[in-house]
């Protein structure tokens, strides 16, 4: 249990686990470890075992899943009338998904085709903007909404390319939902998190010499950990952020700050 954050009696839904290494699990850990009820969204039937098993592995496991693959509307509605249905309020969302076409992410961004700059400008960045006018009505007693971005979405990376342009969307639309939502009492920010190798990151050439650039150059000299992004969130679900919206929270070793 963690000693310093209690949510007991409080209930989040966290949209994004693909398997034991994604981002959005280290934020299932530790919004567990503060004692809050879970809300397990998954994109297919693909998944739902996987994310059942580790929904499972909880100590104390009363969690829900819920299936949505949000570049659906009706998915989007269906999935938090169900959640209302079943838990009434929630307190907050963690938002982990984004999407592009692996040809899309090496070679010149100029050459990216219109479907594919669509599509992932509707799973990675739209997403957020429904996913808030759905679950906004669930969060009467307040909340706060979270999602993950990544450096390119501020300057250019080498091959992020149409993902550095999606997330300066999500970015964005963090600023406009953050005062959309201020006169509810729900937050809205982002966490720029440092490379992690999970799913999403597999295939991604050199992702070795990307960590070992943080290694030598971030200011903590390493790397980051899906327990550190998991409890940065974590911070931000609890009241301890509570004056903090529409903000983007490097947790990323410092290296955001290094020329
Ligand atoms: P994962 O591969 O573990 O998670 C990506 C998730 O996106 C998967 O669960 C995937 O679900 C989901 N997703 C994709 N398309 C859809 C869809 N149409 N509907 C619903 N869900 C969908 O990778 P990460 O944990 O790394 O990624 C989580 C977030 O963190 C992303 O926004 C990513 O950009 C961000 N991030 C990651 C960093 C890293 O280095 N790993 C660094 C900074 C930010 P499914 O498998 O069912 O398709
Ligand atoms: C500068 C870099 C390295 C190059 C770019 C990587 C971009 C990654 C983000 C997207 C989300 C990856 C992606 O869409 C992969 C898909 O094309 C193929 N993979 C899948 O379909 C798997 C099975 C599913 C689970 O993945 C998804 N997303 O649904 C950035 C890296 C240093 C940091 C990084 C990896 C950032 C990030 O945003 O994830």
């Amino acid at each position: 249990m963690n000693d310093m954050i209690s949510l007991q009696g409080k209930t989040f839904v966290v949209m994004g686990v693909a398997n034991f290494r994604s981002i959005a699990w280290g934020i299932a850990q530790s919004l567990h470890s503060a004692g809050a009820n879970l809300i397990f969204t998954y994109a297919n039937e693909r998944l739902e075992k996987g994310v059942r098993e580790l929904a499972d592995s909880l100590e104390n496991p009363n969690n829900l899943l819920v299936q949505c693959d949000v570049t659906s509307d009706e998915d989007l509605a269906k999935c938090f009338a169900s959640i209302k249905e079943q838990v009434g309020t929630i307190h907050g969302v963690a938002h982990c998904i984004a999407f592009a076409n692996k040809e899309d992410l090496k070679g010149d961004f100029v050459d990216t085709s219109r479907d594919g700059y669509l599509l992932s400008q509707n799973i990675s960045a739209y997403s957020l903007v429904g996913v808030a006018r759905e679950a906004k009505p669930l969060m009467v007693e307040g909340g706060s909404i979270v999602t993950l971005t990544y450096l390119g979405g501020e300057r250019v990376m080498q091959n992020y390319n149409l993902m550095g342009v999606s997330k300066a969307a999500l970015e964005a639309s963090v600023r406009y939902l953050a005062n959309d939502l201020g006169k509810y009492n729900i937050r809205v920010n982002s966490i720029s998190a440092g490379p992690i190798r999970t799913l999403s990151a597999k295939g991604v050439g050199d992702f070795n010499t990307i960590l070992k650039e943080i290694e030598e150059k971030a200011p903590l000299r390493r790397n980051v950990t899906q327990e550190e992004v998991g409890d940065s969130a974590l911070f931000l679900f609890s009241d301890l952020a509570r004056g903090i919206t529409g903000e983007n929270i490097h947790v990323d070793s410092g290296y955001h700050i290094m020329g």
